[in-house]
């Protein structure tokens, strides 16, 4: 099955696919194309036994995609974390229609039914993910420059992560690249694929980072340490939309 949306400018096809998953999504990539903000559940933020309630709140906050982010975790115990501690969680964000994307390991995204996969600029080629994940689910890519971000345009993942806009606490050791090259990011690549800019970005400065041309942003800190998940997620939803 091919499914095909025309959202961008160019009508391109996201799925083409004979790989059957047991649980495919029925249109992940139009889902996506919709998400202005990218929730991530960080294990170096919430403990295993709130990954479900922290989901649920983002969702209902109005993040249009999850991902589970678990550092120093191996591919076995990521999937041994979402089995042992969130057992709801694949299938309660196919219900609420939001993707769940799992970070760094495809064999993870493949043996929970998860809706995508995210990897780093040296986990190997989209080819060789696509190898393990088939066509039906979601491969984005982080980026860390506006040539990086062409290259996984040019590649074929279905989205990007540009930044670290901030140098930030989550992702320690990476200087940020600042916002002057995020409205060029956007009107190349944006125009094709969904463009998420990541970093340091926060309640506080994301009218800057919207006025940089930022349309699309993942916040993983501000909202994992918000008092109110769901208020700070519905505040941060209201400014993108009227960004
Ligand atoms: N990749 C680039 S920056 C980052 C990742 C995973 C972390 C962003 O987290 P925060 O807390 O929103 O700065
Ligand atoms: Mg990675």
């Amino acid at each position: 099955m091919a499914i095909e949306f025309s959202i961008y400018h160019q009508p391109f096809m996201l799925y083409g696919g004979a790989v059957e998953t047991s649980n495919p999504v029925t249109n992940p990539g139009s889902e996506l194309s919709d998400a202005l903000l990218y929730g991530i559940l960080d294990m170096g933020y919430i403990e295993p036994e709130q990954i479900q309630e922290v989901a649920e709140a983002l969702i209902r906050g109005g993040a249009g995609v999850l991902q589970l982010r678990a550092k120093g975790y191996d591919c076995d115990a990521v999937i041994a974390l979402v089995r042992n501690h969130a057992p709801r969680l694949v299938q309660f964000c196919k219900s609420k229609a939001v993707p769940l994307v799992i970070n760094d390991y495809a064999e993870a995204a493949v043996a929970l039914g998860a809706d995508g996969v995210h990897i780093g600029q040296d986990d190997g080629s989209l080819t060789e993910v696509r190898q393990i994940v088939g066509d039906q689910i979601l491969v984005g890519r982080s980026t860390h420059s506006l040539d990086q971000a062409r290259a996984a345009l040019e590649e074929g993942f279905d989205y990007i992560g540009f930044g670290p806009l901030f140098p930030t606490p989550t992702k320690k050791g990476r200087p940020g690249i600042g916002i002057e090259q995020v409205s060029q990011a956007e009107k190349e690549i944006g125009s094709q694929i969904p463009v998420f800019c990541i970093g340091g970005i926060k309640p506080e400065n994301l009218e800057l980072v919207l006025a940089s041309g930022a349309r699309r942003v993942v916040i993983v800190s501000a909202l994992l340490q918000a008092d109110d998940i769901v208020q700070t997620t519905q505040n941060i939803i209201r400014d993108l939309k009227a960004g």
